[in-house]
């Protein structure tokens, strides 16, 4: 049996994220799962949750980094069995948020190679999509924007320059497409999505390559 592909799609805060991979999700049924990270529901979800949710919960960047790794390990074994069962999987959020949010905090010693340590070893997306947009400003436009820790505009352009050097650095661009959301409808963004996927799945499926 041919094994599945995995299909991430990255990005800044309300560029369109989870709409996006919801809609890739229907037009892959029925061999398609969907894991959105942070998985909020699994024990070390709920302590996520908890310290993204309530700005008094405080936890040492560290430790929370440690978490939202540990959050990605959690499921590895699930996603690697999905693929082999031949089923596609989307992923919303993965290493690279894991890695451009902590490393936009600038914490002396934890710079973005120490961010990536605890990911390596997970597998690595055969695709990567990631939504950009030019205007930062006009995220604190979207419904619920600032509700969540992250969601400061100075900080989402931090985060924003870690995504970029990061893959400059450690993708490749074959696997890793940027896909600026500015001035597009969700629709536009759905046709470029599906075209980069369309390609990917016409593609043989490759061994596993992990970060
Ligand atoms: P979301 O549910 O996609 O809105 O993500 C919640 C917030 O958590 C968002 O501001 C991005 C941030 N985030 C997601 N994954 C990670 C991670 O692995 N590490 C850190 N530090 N932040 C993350």
């Amino acid at each position: 049996m041919t094994r599945g592909q995995l299909i991430l799609i990255e990005g800044l805060d309300r560029t369109g994220k989870t709409t996006q991979t919801e809609i890739l999700c229907k037009k892959l049924q029925p061999k398609v799962e969907l894991i959105k990270y942070p998985k909020r529901d699994t024990p070390i979800g709920k302590i996520i949750n908890e310290y993204l949710t309530n700005l008094d919960y405080s936890l040492p960047n560290q430790s929370i980094h440690l978490l939202f790794s540990a959050n990605r390990w959690e499921l590895m074994d699930h996603i690697i069995s999905l693929l082999k069962e031949g089923k596609n999987v989307i992923l919303d959020r993965y290493v690279y948020s894991g890695v451009a949010y902590s490393a936009a905090k600038e914490t002396p010693r934890m710079d973005w190679q120490w961010c990536l340590s605890p990911d390596k070893g997970l597998l690595r997306p055969d695709l990567t999509i990631f939504l950009t947009q030019d205007d930062l400003t006009r995220q604190s436009d979207r419904n619920g924007f600032g509700d969540e820790r992250y969601e400061i505009s100075s900080f989402q352009q931090k985060v924003k320059s870690q995504f970029e050097s990061l893959f400059r650095n450690i993708s490749d661009s074959n696997e890793v497409k940027l896909l600026n959301v500015s001035g597009k409808s969700i629709e536009e963004v759905e046709t470029l999505v599906w075209e980069q996927v369309e390609l990917l799945l016409k593609q043989p499926n490759q061994e596993f390559k992990y970060f």
